[in-house]
Formats: structure tokens, C-alpha cells, sequence
């Protein structure tokens, strides 16, 4: 409290000292240009008059000449979700049912977070405890409230607006926040969170936040810093963009802000994460792989192409899913058309494989690429529970923009993952492990001395064991030849893509398979108070993580409850769901 306190009164001393410096060069500064004829530009209800620190009037060191304006597009978009027919009353009883077993879920991490957590990041599930993981700005709390409407807890919903409404974002328990994280979590559950109730006070809330990351991108060249030290920022230090940054950090801000220049009318918002979307448009074709960005860029230099790491896996995921949702949310847009396509035809080429497994059965993992010279490559055969969304973004993908054989490989990329969830003897996928690659995608057949010989020849450093002893030791699924990383922690990705194929095909049979991911999911994470991440779900035994991150509530139980409920409630068509599962309005 203390520290609350005494924080502004030291900004405010210290902004108007960095002002009165500023003001020296301040001929060196381009002037922002005034808000010209924008006469419905929405203005948040902000007392000035309060003790507490404004981003909004930090001066700007790079402030931007004029707007990059956002474009309104007439098209009218192909339908996106099935057109289902009327369901028999026995399917819809089962479906409710299953509907009620997710709320009951729900409900119960939901007090005890708001009994044992109330207003901290995190609830730890095991000990009952709480934790601060994201900047402290309650992240359950923001993260949840769309799903708590969603899942009609009307009353929970609206006692953690009044709650909300407190939290101060110049409050900063820690010195360096994830812009990336704050924006998908805590900009995107407010402008969900708005864009379904209409409050306006949490349209407030999102240009609050927005008007701090902001300052994230008052650097030289308007590329934002990804890792930020608040505290440097808020002191008016002068910041530079960083040399190496994850493509996904940087690439995947942009559905965010886009929406928020849509509420406000303010082009503001738009402009500041279309000079980063340019970026990757103009360097697409110039990358070692033509089509996809390197993992890792160079936001200070704007090279966004040199590089040798290639996926759609972790750490460059959503800015490949953000292609063909800022078409949805954009209503058309030939930029991000061409950005996708151009970068689903080189993924699907260069890091999709049919893996050799037990029953043949025909699926699709998305793992890696290497290059390190322009047009070749070279396949890390790797599955990882989060590359799980690429389903989705393919079906979502194919519709939009009319490709047929975009919904097929996202529905055999959804298969693969339903496969590994079943293959485990918990029911749920692994975090990471690896499988073998058949030949060819057509030529598929399951060769158990030939799996053998690559379980031996990838734990090499054990030569005197045998194939079937490193098996039973490392607890290897027929078809896994190692598994790196055995946790599950709560991740969303499978049930999403398997919500989305649902929506989109229609597919019933994709219900059946979410209702047996969720009562394995539930009943082996479930603790005394909530639910936790698993160590190893190889082992039925090993004990479970004091953990449960916000997604668990915001999207793994979002999307649950989803599949389950009638295909109306946030249809595709009128919503697009932005990576931490926060649904915003299509225009
Ligand atoms: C603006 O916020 C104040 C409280 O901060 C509230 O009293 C007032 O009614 C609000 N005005 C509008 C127009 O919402
Ligand atoms: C559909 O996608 C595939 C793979 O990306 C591509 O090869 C094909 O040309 C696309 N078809 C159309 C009609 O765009
Ligand atoms: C299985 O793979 C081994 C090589 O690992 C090969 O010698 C054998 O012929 C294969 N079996 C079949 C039925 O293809
Ligand atoms: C491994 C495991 O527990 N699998 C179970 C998952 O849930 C279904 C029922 O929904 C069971 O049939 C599986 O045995």
C-alpha cells in the first residue's frame, strides 16, 4: 500500500524534471499530428484530477508524424462456421449435461481464486496459495471475465468489474514486463470483456493499459521493445528496440490494438502495430525459407529475415494465427491474405509430416525447419502440445479465403493431436516430444523394429541398452521415439483447434473427443482447491505442479465450455477469438 502510495508523487516529480530536459531538443521532434475531423473518436472517462501516474501524459520522444489509418473493407466474407441443423433432444441433453460438468469446473477454481487469490496474478492450486506472474495486475482475474459472461456467472462477472476497476497499471511489482502477455491477457480480455457487456468502464480499463504499452514503442524506428523495464519507461529513459526478439512477441500485438482502433476510432492504435505488420509484409519473400520468418528478429535493425529457425511452433505460433484473424477482424484484407497464404504454402511444404504411428492412422504433426542457405531445409521431426493451435488456424484459414485443402490438413493436424492425447496412459499430450516421419505422406506403414531403431539411435548416449529396456525406462507411447518435456500445464491448443474444427465442419464426433480430453484432463489435474499442471503425463503417479496459469480459466476451460454449448453463442462469424482465447467483434 505504502509503495502505491508514494509511486505517482515520485513520477510526477520526476516526468515533469525528464519534461522540462525534453523540452530543450524539443525542435528535433516531429510534431504528432492533431486528431483532424474525427469527431466520433471515443475519449475514456478519465479524472485528471487523481494521484495517480498517467502513461497518456508521459511526453513522447518519437511521437509519429501521421497515422497509418485504418482501412474499413465492404467485403462480404465467406461464412465460417457450419451450417448445423436442429439437434435431436437426446443430443442435447447430453450436450447440456457436458456443458454443466465444465461450469462446475469453472466454478470451483473461480472461488477459490477469489478466496484464496482474489486480485493476485495466479491462484497456486496445490497449496492453496496465491502468486504474481504478470506484472501483479490480477491476471486471473482480467484473463476470466469474459468467460465468466460467457459461461452466464453474471453475478461473478460483475463483481469482478467493480474489483477490475481498482487496479492500478502503474503499480509494477516487477521490473520487466512481457508486452506481449500484457496485451493478449490483459488489453484482450478487457476489450473482450467490453466487446460482450458494453461496460463502458472496461473500455476505459483497455485504453488504460494500451496507453502504457504504448510507451513500449516510443523508440527510434516505432518497433516495439518486447521485454520493457517499466520503471526505465515511466522515468522517461530513452529506449531502443531490441536485437534479437521472438517473432511471436512482435508479430502478434496486432489483432489487440486493431480492435481497440476499431472501439475508439482512433488510428492510433492501428498505426502503431502496422509499422510492424509492414515489416514482415515487405520481408516475407526474403527469408532462407521464402514465406515464413525467422523465430528470432531484429527489431532495432528491422531485419525480420535473417535467421536459420523456422516453425509455427512456440515462440513464433501467433504471428502466423494472427495472419488470418486480422483478415476476419480487418473484413478482407490483401495484405494479411498474401501474408498468410504465402506462409501457410512454405509450412505445410517444410514443417508438416505424417508421423509413423502404431494404427497408421492419418495425421499431421507441425515440427521445425533449418536453413542455412537460402532454399533448402531440413525437417526437426518435433511435436509440442502448443503447435496444437495450427489446426484451427488452418480450418479458420480455408474458410476465409476459400481453401478447401487448408480445412483438411487443419482437420489432420487436430487428429494428431486427439492421437497423442490418446496415446498417453493419463489420456493428455505431452508438452513436447518427438516422432518419426514416414517417407512420404501417402506411403505410411507402421514398422515396429524400424521405430526400435530410432528410439536406440536418438538416446545414443546409452549404447549398452537395448530399444525395449529405454521404452519401459523412459515410458515411451508406441510411435514416440523421445519424450523432451512430459508436462501438461493446463494448455489450451488442442481443445481449441478441436472447437474450431467442431464450428467449422460440424463434425459431431469432434464432441465425443472433447468430452473424453476434458474428464481425463479434469480428473487427473484436479487438487483440493482447483485445478494443477501435471509433471509427466506418462506417469499416473508423479506429483503435480503449484500451478495454474490464467489460460486455464480463460481459454482451456473457455473453449471447453464452448463446444458444448448451441454453435450460436460467439459464432466465427461474428467473433474472432484473439491467442488467449478473448473473443472481439467482427465489424
Ligand atoms: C466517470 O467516472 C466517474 C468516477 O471516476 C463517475 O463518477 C462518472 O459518473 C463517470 N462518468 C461517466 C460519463 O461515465
Ligand atoms: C490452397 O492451399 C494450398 C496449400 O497452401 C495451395 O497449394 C493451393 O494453391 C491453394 N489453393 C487455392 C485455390 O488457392
Ligand atoms: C521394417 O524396417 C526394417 C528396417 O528398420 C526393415 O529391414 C524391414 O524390412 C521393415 N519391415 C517391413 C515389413 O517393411
Ligand atoms: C487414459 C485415460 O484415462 N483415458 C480415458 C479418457 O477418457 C475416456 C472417457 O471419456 C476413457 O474411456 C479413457 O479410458
Amino acid at each position: 500500500m505504502a509503495i502505491r502510495r508514494r509511486w505517482p508523487m515520485l513520477l510526477v516529480l520526476t516526468i515533469a524534471f525528464l519534461f522540462l530536459l525534453q523540452n530543450l531538443d524539443f525542435l528535433h521532434v516531429i510534431p504528432a499530428s492533431p486528431d483532424k475531423d474525427r469527431p466520433k473518436q471515443y475519449t475514456p472517462n478519465q479524472s485528471v484530477d487523481d494521484e495517480r501516474f498517467h502513461w497518456e501524459n508521459l511526453p513522447l520522444r518519437y511521437p509519429v508524424s501521421s497515422y497509418n489509418a485504418l482501412a474499413r473493407s465492404k467485403k462480404t466474407l465467406p461464412r465460417v462456421q457450419h451450417a448445423f441443423p436442429r439437434e435431436s433432444s437426446s443430443h442435447a441433453l447430453e450436450r447440456q449435461e457436458r456443458q454443466q460438468e465444465v461450469k462446475r469446473v469453472l466454478k470451483r477454481c473461480w472461488s477459490s481464486y477469489r478466496e484464496r487469490a482474489w486480485l493476485s496474478d495466479e491462484l497456486a492450486p496445490v497449496s492453496g496459495s496465491k502468486k504474481d506472474t504478470f506484472g501483479g495486475w490480477a491476471a486471473t482475474l482480467a484473463d476470466t471475465l469474459d468467460t465468466l459472461w460467457i459461461a452466464d456467472l453474471k453475478e461473478e462477472f460483475h463483481d469482478g468489474v467493480e474489483a477490475l476497476l481498482e487496479i492500478d497499471f502503474t503499480k509494477i511489482t516487477q521490473g520487466e514486463i512481457n508486452v506481449f502477455e500484457t496485451t493478449i491477457r490483459y488489453l484482450g480480455g478487457f476489450i473482450a470483456a467490453f466487446d460482450l457487456s458494453g461496460d463502458r468502464r472496461l473500455l476505459d480499463k483497455a485504453v488504460e493499459v494500451a496507453e502504457m504499452l504504448y510507451i513500449a514503442f516510443d523508440t527510434p524506428n516505432r518497433m516495439p521493445i518486447t521485454r520493457w523495464n517499466v520503471e526505465d519507461a515511466a522515468a522517461g529513459k530513452p529506449q531502443l528496440a531490441g536485437e534479437g526478439v521472438l517473432v511471436a512477441e512482435i508479430g502478434s500485438l496486432s489483432l489487440e490494438f486493431t480492435r481497440l482502433a476499431q472501439i475508439t476510432k482512433n488510428d492510433k492504435w492501428y498505426d502503431c502495430i502496422d509499422r510492424i505488420m509492414q515489416v514482415f509484409d515487405r520481408q516475407q519473400g526474403s527469408s532462407n525459407i521464402p514465406g515464413m520468418w525467422p523465430l528470432v528478429v531484429n527489431a532495432r535493425t528491422q531485419d525480420f529475415a535473417s535467421g536459420d529457425h523456422f516453425t509455427l511452433a512456440a515462440m513464433a505460433d501467433s504471428l502466423y494465427e494472427y495472419l488470418p484473424k486480422m483478415y476476419a477482424l480487418l473484413g478482407g484484407s490483401s495484405m494479411y491474405a498474401k501474408m498468410y497464404e504465402q506462409a501457410m504454402n512454405t509450412a505445410i511444404e517444410v514443417t508438416m509430416f505424417r508421423p509413423m504411428v502404431p494404427d497408421n492412422a492419418d495425421i499431421l504433426l507441425s515440427g521445425s525447419a533449418r536453413s542455412t542457405h537460402k532454399g533448402e531445409s531440413s525437417l526437426e521431426p518435433q511435436g509440442q502440445h502448443l503447435v496444437c493451435f495450427a489446426g484451427g488456424m488452418l480450418a479458420l484459414g480455408g474458410r476465409l479465403l476459400n481453401n478447401e485443402t487448408h480445412v483438411e490438413l487443419g482437420r489432420k493436424l487436430t487428429d494428431g493431436c486427439i492421437w497423442t492425447y490418446e496415446a498417453t496412459p493419463l489420456g493428455i499430450m505431452p508438452e513436447v516430444f518427438d516422432m518419426q516421419p514416414c517417407p512420404s505422406d501417402a506411403e505410411c506403414t507402421w514398422n515396429e523394429s524400424k521405430w526400435k531403431a530410432k528410439v536406440l539411435e536418438k538416446a545414443s548416449q546409452d549404447s549398452e541398452a537395448d530399444a525395449s529396456s529405454i521404452i519401459q525406462r523412459e515410458r515411451l507411447p508406441q510411435g514416440f521415439t523421445s519424450i523432451s518435456d512430459r508436462r501438461y500445464i493446463l494448455r489450451p491448443e488442442a481443445i481449441e483447434s478441436v472447437f474450431l474444427l467442431y464450428r467449422i465442419t460440424g463434425d459431431c464426433l469432434l464432441q465425443e473427443k472433447a468430452w473424453q480430453m476434458f474428464t481425463n484432463i479434469s480428473k487427473h489435474t484436479e487438487t483440493e482447491f482447483a485445478n494443477a499442471a501435471l509433471k509427466d503425463v506418462t506417469d499416473p503417479s508423479a506429483p503435480k505442479d503449484d500451478s495454474m496459469e490464467s489460460f486455464w480459466t480463460a481459454e482451456t476451460l473457455k473453449y471447453f465450455y464452448l463446444i458444448f454449448s448451441e454453435p450460436d453463442l460467439i459464432s466465427l462469424d461474428k467473433f474472432v477469438f484473439n491467442t488467449e482465447a478473448h473473443p472481439f467483434k467482427r465489424p
